[in-house]
């Protein structure tokens, strides 16, 4: 079923409890609205920082992490902020666990870089099932807050209508609005993640996730784990599919919430586990609002370059809309819509006299110099002429 937009008042019932439309009732159905959550909502930890890695520095899911170097201590978050989520504020002892975790992302791509180098003493792996090391990383794109595993939904097992069973709940509401995974520390044989929810099949795979990591570890050994992977965060993740499912719009400056535990299982028979929280809340894997604010950050050297963006607004009247997309701080900037005529606006509206094919042409000007963005074409209201 196709996508269709949701109307105003869907959007504001949505602000109200979206994690709660999100899933049961409207499985099967149009996916819910992709609404913000309720803006500033508190979260009980952060705010970090999320990376802005430029278009020509993409980090490569390869294990090896040098193309995370541009990446600064400030931005990466040690092992030793974790903490037991007991009340006791143990923290790890550096001698069985640490290490650091860097997240990034890029303007114009929906998805969460992680690159993951931590220790361990006793690396607890190549065993099946859910006995391993694990990296528990929950994100909630949108901050729709909430329950968002079947466990904790309200109506679980209550009787009357709106009650649902485990079949239903996990069918219609885990992992929908927001998404837990847990990775596996390192997989061995297994696949990388398990994604705790009805759309495992395909979320944890690619365009939507990769993994790669590198190491030299025996079960039971010590070492360093180099793992470095991205996912997508969902607004709705559907159990119907992909093609059901609304991606989180990442936008620069906006703050998403998410969170991760380090499980380590230490010594023979897991007689060591330990659960650090960067959450002080212990069910912050099923809990949204329990999660940390992570901002993502704009560029740490913005160069100046000059972009734009347009939309025709009426075919038949030649209307065009132009948007200054650049980079860097603007002072002075002049269009040159390709017709003879131009424009000195940030954004201005253009009506084109005649039909035709225009090379556009933006130039901006600031303390860090100039720069030109010329697009040949892309504002045509007719076919190409003969060759
Ligand atoms: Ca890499
Ligand atoms: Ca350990
Ligand atoms: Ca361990």
């Amino acid at each position: 079923m196709p996508w269709r937009a949701p109307n105003r008042a869907a959007l504001r019932v949505a602000r109200v409890a979206a994690w709660a439309l999100a899933g049961v009732g409207l499985a099967g159905s149009a996916p819910s609205p992709a609404a913000p959550g309720p803006a500033g909502a508190a979260l009980p930890c952060g705010e970090f920082a999320i990376h802005q890695f430029a278009a020509d520095a993409i980090p490569r899911i390869d294990g090896d992490p040098s193309d995370w170097a541009e990446v600064g201590a400030d931005e990466a978050i040690g092992v030793e902020r974790l903490a037991a989520d007991d009340g006791s504020g143990r923290r790890p002892d550096p001698a069985s666990l640490s290490g650091r975790i860097r997240v990034g992302w890029v303007r114009g791509l929906n998805r969460l870089f992680f690159l993951y180098e931590v220790e361990d003493d006793d690396w607890d792996f190549g065993r099946p099932g859910l006995r391993n090391d694990i990296f528990e990383l929950v994100v909630d794109g949108d901050r729709s807050g909430g329950p968002l595993i079947a466990r904790f939904h309200p109506a679980l097992n209550a009787a009357g209508p709106g009650g649902l069973d485990a079949a239903q709940a996990w069918f219609g509401f885990q992992n929908i609005h927001a998404q837990n995974y847990h990775i596996f520390t390192p997989p061995g044989d297994k696949d990388p993640a398990m994604a705790w929810g009805p759309q495992a099949d395909w979320i944890k795979r690619l365009p939507w996730a990769n993994f790669a990591s590198r190491h030299r570890l025996q079960p039971g050994g010590g070492g360093r784990l180099t793992l470095e992977f991205w996912i997508t965060p969902f607004d709705r993740a559907d159990p119907a599919g992909p093609e059901h499912s609304v991606e989180t719009p990442l936008r620069e400056n906006g703050v998403i919430a998410m969170a991760w535990a380090l499980i380590d299982r230490d010594g023979a028979e897991g007689t060591r586990n330990h659960f650090w929280n960067l959450s002080p809340r212990h069910t912050m894997y099923g809990q949204a609002a329990e999660l940390c604010a992570f901002r993502l950050m704009p560029p740490r050297q913005p160069a100046l370059a000059a972009d734009w963006s347009f939309r025709i607004l009426d075919p038949a009247a030649r209307t065009v809309a132009f948007t200054d997309t650049s980079r860097g701080t603007v002072t002075a900037r002049r269009w040159d819509f390709g017709d003879g005529t131009g424009s000195t606006e940030a954004a201005p509206v253009h009506r084109y006299a005649q039909s035709g094919k225009f090379v556009v042409t933006l130039e901006v000007s600031g303390p860090q110099g100039r720069a030109r963005r010329e697009k040949v074409w892309d504002v045509s209201f007719t076919g190409d002429p003969p060759p």
